[in-house]
């Protein structure tokens, strides 16, 4: 379940990031987070890793480190994020 989350989470990132085409290609912002998340950058993305990189996200969202994300921490990755672009 906590894996299905993850993805679900993970998903919701890249909407996040980018608007959503019909292109059959993966946009560069896609492709950012791609590599991103291929921690071992072997072009495939196993469950391992989104947990890994999911973790990586978390920490980087819960800002007072109380094992939570407000939605103000979620505003504050999604600055951090554009700030990356
Ligand atoms: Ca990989
Ligand atoms: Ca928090």
């Amino acid at each position: 379940m906590a894996r299905i989350i993850n993805f679900i989470f993970i998903t919701s990132l890249f909407f996040l990031l980018s608007n959503v085409t019909s292109s059959i290609e993966l946009t560069s912002d896609e492709d950012v987070i791609f590599n991103f998340i291929d921690l071992d950058n072997d072009d495939k993305i196993s469950s391992l890793e989104i947990n890994q990189s999911m973790n990586i996200v978390f920490q980087l969202a819960d800002i007072d480190r109380d094992g939570f994300i407000t939605k103000t921490e979620l505003i504050g990755l999604k600055k951090i994020i554009e700030s990356l672009k």
